[in-house]
């Protein structure tokens, strides 16, 4: 007889979850009872109906399968009729979302993200609801305070979980089906590009890249790339999921994906190259010895979006996240489509892709997604970008200089002070919220201060407010310098300052954008006092 359990747990009042999840060290989340209560705080307040499917699946890294095993014990503890998990416990976030939406009431995902594995790396956890997106605030500020009260939880013991047989197993009267991770997401792709017009550009000897940093794209991409694709075998590198991420951080940016940036710089470079993070939402896009900024690539989606079957009855409307660059915004003016700006972070997206209102969305942090699912998706804007170079018959750097040439070129970068202590990095925001009455009016960089404030989002959908999402500077001309407290980072404080000035063209579009954006650093740096107020002489990460 199987037996249920009533766990005795002291009540975790650091478990309230950040920009998207929680993530915490993973040894942390080895603390005895400390996985479990978060689940059963989840569990709780998701409240979920008596027929309900739950979705369960992470991203490989170290203690997913042990967590995966706790979370299904859980669930049939807590009388869930049927759990749905990938084989080995595997499921990219797009496509745990995607699984959420075909099959399920909500559903678990077990990553953080682009942050280092492993016993000293970080772990995470998170919930999303039965749109497929990741819960919004009100849900998430319920389970911290549930978290923070719980006495026990709820564990069910029934020995082994057959995690890597696909199909229907019972567990103490609970329907467990382990089902592939890749398949579903892989037909949803189908149905949304122009694979037989991707498929000729390979045959025609087009070489890419596809960098899956040792985390859970390289079973996605290996199948979708050079299986359905035709790529070239070896087009997909680093695509065994690995525990620690082979060391690395999986993180799609000019700095972690360092070997392939320097591959796509190289004299033999191929045509195209890609990479995707630990749980396959984020997506860098190179082309030949060229970069495309998050924010252009957004707006190159947008301009082009009706090139992809999924899209060529055109697009509803465009939003991007608030420090994000205006690149798509002046797409969005010349398509007269609605254009909505929010806050950091997946969340803030649901509600204006459940009703309609956007087709397409996107941030400055390599992350870009529409109306298929509720989260950000890596191999989504590759297959989407495969597309357009098919359907242009151009190269990457064509098609975004093209780009520039008709809309303008929003400059961008974004400067990030990791691991900064977290009392200098309060002190930082505090100082710039003391002038910013004072800002307004006033000339910085050679531009006029329009205005400086705290973002604060209305959403047009339910109505909710969002205050504190971020100190910005607005400029008369249209730049802008913002500075955000990271809500991912698992050790002291993560300032991130982004930076944007528009040029219309068709003069001066092709500079460094550290070079076209020096004179606003050096603004943003003097009025924030960063180098004094937190010791370091340069940013950890340049974007
Ligand atoms: C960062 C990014 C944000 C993104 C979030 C989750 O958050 O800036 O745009 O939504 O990560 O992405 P923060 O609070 O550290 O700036 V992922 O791929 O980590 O789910
Ligand atoms: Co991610």
């Amino acid at each position: 007889m199987p037996l249920v359990r009533d766990v005795p747990t002291t009540p975790f009042p650091d478990q309230k979850p950040g920009t998207s999840g929680l993530r915490r060290r993973t040894t942390v989340f080895q603390t005895p009872h400390y996985l479990e209560n978060f689940v059963q705080a989840l569990l709780d307040v998701a409240a979920l109906p008596s027929d309900a499917t739950l979705i369960v699946g992470g991203d490989g890294r170290f203690l997913n399968r042990e967590a995966t095993a706790t979370i299904i014990r859980m669930a049939a503890a807590n009388g869930i009729p049927r759990v749905m998990v990938g084989q080995g416990g595997l499921l990219s976030t797009p496509a745990a979302s995607h699984l959420i939406r075909l099959h399920g009431s909500g559903g678990i995902i077990l990553s953080a993200s682009h942050n280092p594995g492993g016993p000293d790396g970080d772990f995470g956890i998170k919930y999303n609801a039965g749109n497929g997106g990741p819960a919004p605030e009100s849900f998430t500020n319920e389970v911290a305070k549930r978290a923070a009260a719980l006495t026990s939880y709820r564990m069910c013991d029934v020995g082994e979980i057959p995690l890597d047989t696909i199909g229907e197993h019972d567990l103490a009267g609970m329907t467990l089906m382990v089902v592939d991770p890749v398949a579903a997401y892989a037909t949803l792709m189908e149905s949304l590009f122009d694979f037989a017009a991707i498929r000729t550009l390979f045959a025609g000897g087009f070489r890419m890249r596809f960098d899956a940093m040792h985390a859970i794209t390289g079973p996605y991409a290996t199948e979708i790339l050079e299986r359905r694709l035709g790529a070239a075998a070896g087009t997909v590198i680093n695509g065994t999921p690995l525990p620690d991420f082979g060391g690395g951080h999986p993180d799609p940016n000019l700095t972690y994906a360092h070997d392939l940036v320097e591959e796509l710089f190289g004299a033999s470079a191929p045509d195209f190259g890609a990479a995707s993070d630990g749980d396959g939402d984020r997506n860098m896009i190179l082309g030949q010895r060229f970069f495309v900024t998050p924010s252009d690539s957004l707006a190159i989606l947008a301009a082009n979006a009706t090139r992809a079957p999924g899209y060529s009855m055109g697009i509803a409307g465009v939003a991007r996240s608030m420090p994000t660059s205006a690149a798509v915004d002046r797409v969005a003016a010349a398509m007269h489509l609605p254009c909505f700006e929010t806050p950091t972070g997946w969340k803030f997206f649901g509600n204006l892709l459940d009703a309609g209102r956007i087709t397409l969305c996107g941030e400055e942090s390599f992350g870009t997604g529409s109306n298929h699912v509720r989260e950000k998706d890596g191999l989504w804007a590759v297959l989407f970008w495969l597309n357009i170079v098919a359907s242009r018959k151009q190269s990457v750097q064509q098609i975004v200089q093209e780009h520039w040439a008709t809309f303008g070129r929003n400059y961008y970068t974004r400067h990030d002070y990791e691991e900064v202590p977290s009392d200098a990095a309060a002190g930082v925001m505090q100082h710039i919220r003391d002038q910013q009455a004072s800002l307004a009016g006033t000339t910085l960089a050679g531009r006029t201060i329009r205005s400086a404030d705290d973002f604060t989002y209305l959403d047009p959908v339910d109505g909710s407010s969002s205050a504190n999402q971020g100190l910005r500077i607005l400029f008369d001309d249209g730049s802008r310098i913002i500075y955000r407290l990271s809500g991912t980072g698992t050790a002291g404080a993560t300032l991130r300052v982004y930076i944007e000035s528009y040029v219309a063209g068709p003069d001066g579009l092709e500079l460094d954008p550290q070079h076209a954006l020096a004179n606003l650093v050096q603004a943003a740096l003097a009025v924030s006092e960063i180098p004094s107020r937190t010791g370091r002489a340069a940013p950890t990460v340049i974007t």
